[in-house]
C-alpha cells in the first residue's frame, strides 16, 4: 500500500491546535507569496518597455492604501501572535494532576524512569487520556527530547530541569528523537513512545523492576551516601532536617544578608552538588560537595525521596 505521510499522526490533544496555526500561519505566507509572484509578472508584462500603457502622472499618495497596507498586515501579525501566544501557555502550563515522569538524556540515549519504580531505555510507556508531564535532564551535553506526533519539543539541558507536558490520545507507537546535535551517535538518540490503555499500563508498570518506588529508592541512596547521618539528627553535626523542606522558601545566607528561595528540583540538586552556593541560614557550612558521585537518575531518586518526606510531613 501507498504509505508516505505527509504529516505525523495527531496523537495528543494539543496536536490538532498546534496544527491548526502552523497551516493558518503557512497559508497566509504562501497567499502572499503567491500574490507577490502573480504581481510581478502582472507588472512586468503590463509596463514592458514596448507596452503602450499610460506612465504620465502616477499617484504619489493615498490615504486608503496606507491603512490598508498598514493595518492588515498587523492585524494578521496580532491574530498570529494572540493565537501563537494562548497555546504556548497551554502547552508551558502541566495540569496538577499529570503524571510524572523522569528522563535522562545522555550520550546517546534516553533514560525514562516512573514514580512508582520500573525505568526504561529509549522507550516511555504512557496511558491514554492522562496528562504527562516530564522533568528531564542531560547528564552530559544539551538534547532535545522531541515526540513528533504530540507536537512536544523540549531542549534537555545538563545542570538543569526542564519540564514539558503533554496528554495522549491515540493509542499506538510512535517515534521519539533526540533533536539537539550531541555527537557521533546523534541520529540513533531516538526510540518509541508506547501509548496504552490505561489498565495495560498498570500492569506494565508493576511488572519487572524492583518493585520499589523512586522515593524508596531513593531513601536507600540516601542511606547510602550518608546523607543520613548527617540529616537524621546527627549528634556530632548540626544539619537541618529534610522532612516538609521541598516545596517550601528556605531562607539562604548570603554575606551578611538573608533571602529566601523556593526548595524546588532546582534548589535540591544544588544544594547536593554545590552545597556551598547556598548554606542555609543559621548552619555551618560543612556538608560535602557530592559532584560528580551522584548520577543524574540517582540525584533524581534521592529528590523523589525529599518530596516524599516532605508530602508526609504535611499531613501530620
Ligand atoms: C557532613 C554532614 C552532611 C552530609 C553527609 C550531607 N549533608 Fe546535606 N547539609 C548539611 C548541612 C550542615 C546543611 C546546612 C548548610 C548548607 O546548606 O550547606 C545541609 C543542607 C542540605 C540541604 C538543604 C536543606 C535545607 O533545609 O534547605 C539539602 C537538600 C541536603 N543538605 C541534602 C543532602 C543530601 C541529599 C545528602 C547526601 C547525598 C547530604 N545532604 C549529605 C550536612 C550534610
Ligand atoms: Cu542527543
Amino acid at each position: 500500500m501507498w504509505n508516505f505521510p505527509l504529516f505525523p499522526d495527531q496523537a495528543s490533544t494539543i496536536a490538532k491546535h498546534v496544527d491548526a496555526l502552523y497551516f493558518f500561519a503557512l497559508g497566509i505566507a504562501g497567499f502572499f507569496t503567491a500574490m507577490i509572484c502573480v504581481l510581478i509578472l502582472a507588472f512586468a508584462a503590463r509596463y514592458r518597455r514596448k507596452s503602450t500603457a499610460d506612465r504620465l502622472n502616477p499617484p504619489t499618495a493615498s490615504r486608503t492604501l496606507e491603512i490598508i497596507w498598514i493595518g492588515g498586515p498587523m492585524l494578521l501579525m496580532l491574530t498570529m501572535f494572540t493565537w501563537a501566544a494562548i497555546l504556548f501557555y497551554k502547552m508551558y502550563d502541566p495540569p496538577v494532576d499529570a503524571l510524572e515522569v523522569y528522563v535522562v538524556g545522555k550520550q546517546w540515549m534516553w533514560h525514562a524512569q516512573h514514580s512508582e519504580g520500573r525505568a526504561e531505555i529509549n522507550e516511555l510507556h504512557v496511558p491514554l487520556g492522562r496528562p504527562i508531564r516530564l522533568t528531564m535532564t542531560s547528564q552530559d551535553v544539551i538534547h532535545s527530547f522531541f515526540i513528533p506526533a504530540f507536537r512536544v519539543k523540549q531542549d534537555v539541558l545538563p545542570g538543569r530541569y526542564t519540564t514539558m507536558w503533554f496528554e495522549p490520545a491515540k493509542i499506538g507507537r510512535y517515534h521519539l528523537f533526540c533533536a539537539e546535535y550531541c555527537g557521533t551517535n546523534h541520529s540513533a538518540m531516538g526510540g518509541w513512545v508506547y501509548v496504552m490503555e490505561p489498565v495495560e499500563f498498570q500492569q506494565w508498570l508493576s511488572q519487572a523492576g524492583t518493585g520499589a518506588s523512586m522515593a524508596e529508592q531513593g531513601e536507600r541512596l540516601f542511606v547510602q551516601y550518608h546523607c543520613a547521618g548527617c540529616h537524621r539528627g546527627s549528634q556530632t553535626v548540626h544539619a537541618p532536617r529534610l522532612e516538609g523542606v521541598y516545596g517550601r522558601p528556605v531562607p539562604v545566607q548570603q554575606g551578611t544578608e538573608v533571602r529566601f528561595t523556593l526548595a524546588d528540583y532546582r534548589y535540591i540538586r544544588d544544594s547536593i552538588l554545590r552545597p556551598k552556593s547556598e548554606v542555609v541560614a543559621g548552619y555551618e557550612p560543612v556538608m560535602p560537595s557530592f559532584e560528580g558521585q551522584i548520577t543524574e537518575p540517582d540525584l533524581l531518586k534521592i529528590i523523589a525521596y525529599i518530596k516524599s518526606i516532605g508530602a508526609k510531613e504535611a499531613t501530620q
